[in-house]
């Protein structure tokens, strides 16, 4: 019987994936209008300045009942005013999909908010795992000074629903106040 090698290979302190096709999104100022509230601070980030980005292996379709989908993301450090660097944030299309996050390196914010608009956050360090509940929208912010990076295995079809938060948000924002990181109300 044979034994082959892994099928790909995840640096546990990086996140860094090697040895198959990976895929990724790149957000930039430019791409993330409206998601920060100062928006005069803002207008005064390059456009072309990284704020994430993504590198996911998918196994099969996007839409595929049953399987699962594999990625790191990467939030660089900075902040827009008091806001850290954050994702854009989402619910799941099929919003009962959960999902689970664990973090490589950097320090973050996993916020959560469910369909009552509570909103709350977990502290994300290296090894720490967190699961998100069906039903509830979540954003990663990076509240350190090195890139923050973490996985997240989720199933394939989950899809992201962007439009619900694009349009309500999150009715809490992480903000470093005093030079600590605080959780507080949009
Ligand atoms: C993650 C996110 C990733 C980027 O893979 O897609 O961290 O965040 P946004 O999708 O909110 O821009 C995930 O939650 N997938 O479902
Ligand atoms: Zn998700």
């Amino acid at each position: 019987m044979e034994i082959s090698a892994p099928q790909f290979v995840t640096d546990w302190k990086t996140g860094v994936v090697t040895g198959t096709e990976v895929q990724g999104v790149e957000r930039r100022v430019s791409d993330l209008g409206g998601v920060f509230a100062d928006e005069g601070a803002f207008s005064q980030l390059r456009p072309d300045r990284l704020v994430y980005r993504t590198a996911c292996v998918f196994p099969v379709p996007e839409g595929t009942e049953g399987g699962v989908f594999w990625g790191t993301t990467f939030i660089e450090p900075g902040t827009v005013g008091a806001e850290y660097f954050m994702t854009k944030g989402h619910f799941h299309a099929k919003a009962d999909r959960m999902e689970a996050y664990f973090t490589f390196g950097g320090t973050g914010l996993l916020v959560l908010m469910d369909t009552a608009r509570n909103c709350w956050a977990e502290e994300m360090t290296p090894g720490s795992t967190h699961l998100i509940p069906p039903y509830t929208a979540h954003r990663t912010v990076n509240t350190g000074d090195d890139v923050f990076s973490f996985g997240a295995c989720w199933p394939s079809d989950a899809g992201h629903d962007y439009d619900s938060i694009a349009e309500s948000g999150f009715s809490a924002r992480a903000l470093r106040v005093d030079g600590i990181p605080r959780l507080v109300p949009a």
